[in-house]
């Protein structure tokens, strides 16, 4: 069982926990399950009012003619308590009524929606169709699914990411789920991201911040697409907070998903350096596997950063609130 460490009425009887994360407003920029999974963390440790998500959009799409925002969805079903365990991605416990009727008519059948998840879309499509932004759609579907955390869309303006393979451009949800991120990646663009600018939301949050972290998301098609807004990098290099990143890649291995195979099809090392260095002037602070401690002394002798080395694969539940929270101590030393 996790022990809720925010919000506890003070008894002088009782010993302070010496562990207790103190009340800062924290900002997470995240993808999708991994960054899910960090977002849950959070949520154990700090109220719901300090936490606020950014996450990227670049991986929506529209699919049968409704709008689906697949990272905004797993970091909302997590935090709701609806997520599907196994999956990481939809909701639990769905039945796939609709995906079989579709299959009937031979539509395509190949990005699963669930019934349940189907009127996330729906409802989703429906307001934006009306002329709500992907922000006010966001704040009110996490307020009727009881998520009291922000969760804002990195920006109001379409951005979708194309992967460049050996088997031509894809669109983003085809290279990673239609064909299983099989096909060898050459290059990634992020298309609309000249015109995208984080919304208001965004940068308030990053401006009232005292700690910034990074999911343990995949630095090419996650982050990449938040840092890659045109005012991003620099309101991020303004901001006094310190600005920790978790490293998706382990012993040599992503946590989840293509990162470690793209970084060897772009010919980078895989390894924990390689995601040091791609953030290296926007960060303060680093948090690597235990696995990968040999990686310590590159990064600290060669970019003025930080360390932790901890152990940062989340199975369960426990995993998730002890990465949490040794990052945000981590963080708060460097405040
Ligand atoms: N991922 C899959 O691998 N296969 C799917 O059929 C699939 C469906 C799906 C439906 C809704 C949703 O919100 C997410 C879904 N995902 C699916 C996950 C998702 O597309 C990827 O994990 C992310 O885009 C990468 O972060």
């Amino acid at each position: 069982m996790n022990t809720m460490t925010y919000g506890e009425a003070a008894n002088p009887a009782v010993p302070s926990d010496p562990d207790a994360i103190p009340p800062v407003n924290v900002v997470a920029l995240l993808g999708g399950v991994g960054g899910a999974k960090l977002a849950s963390g959070l949520a154990q440790l700090l109220p719901p009012e300090r936490l606020t998500f950014v996450i990227n959009t670049a991986d929506d799409f529209e699919h049968l003619g409704l709008y689906i925002s697949p990272d905004l969805d797993t970091v909302m079903y997590t935090l709701a308590g609806l997520v599907n365990p196994e999956t990481g991605w939809g909701v639990k416990d769905d039945t796939w009524n609709a995906l079989a009727m579709l299959a009937r008519y031979e539509a395509p059948t190949w990005f699963c929606l669930g019934d349940r998840d189907l009127a996330t879309h729906l409802l989703r499509t429906q307001w934006l169709r009306e002329g709500f932004p992907l922000t006010w759609v966001t704040q009110q579907l996490c307020l009727l699914l009881g998520v009291r955390q922000t969760l804002l869309p990195m920006s109001d303006v379409p951005v979708r990411t194309r992967v460049l393979t050996d088997e031509g451009e894809l669109a983003f949800q085809e290279y990673f789920v239609r064909y299983a991120w099989q096909p060898r990646v050459c290059a990634i663009r992020f298309e609309g991201i000249e015109q995208a600018h984080p919304t208001s939301a965004v940068v308030s949050a990053l401006r009232g911040a005292d700690v910034i972290l990074f999911g343990p998301s995949n630095p090419f098609v996650s982050l990449d697409p938040i840092l890659a807004m045109p005012a991003m990098r620099r309101i991020l290099s303004a901001v006094r907070a310190p600005r920790i990143a978790i490293s998706p890649i382990v012993a040599g291995q992503a946590l989840k998903g293509p990162a470690a195979k793209m970084m060897r099809e772009l010919n980078l090392e895989v390894s924990p350096v390689t995601v040091a260095a791609h953030y290296r002037d926007l960060l303060t602070g680093f948090v690597l596997d235990h696995q990968d401690a040999d990686c310590a002394i590159t990064i600290s002798t060669q970019m003025s950063i930080r360390l932790l080395v901890t152990d940062i694969v989340m199975h369960d539940e426990t995993d998730r609130v002890r990465l949490a929270r040794e990052t945000l101590q981590f963080a708060l030393q460097q405040r």
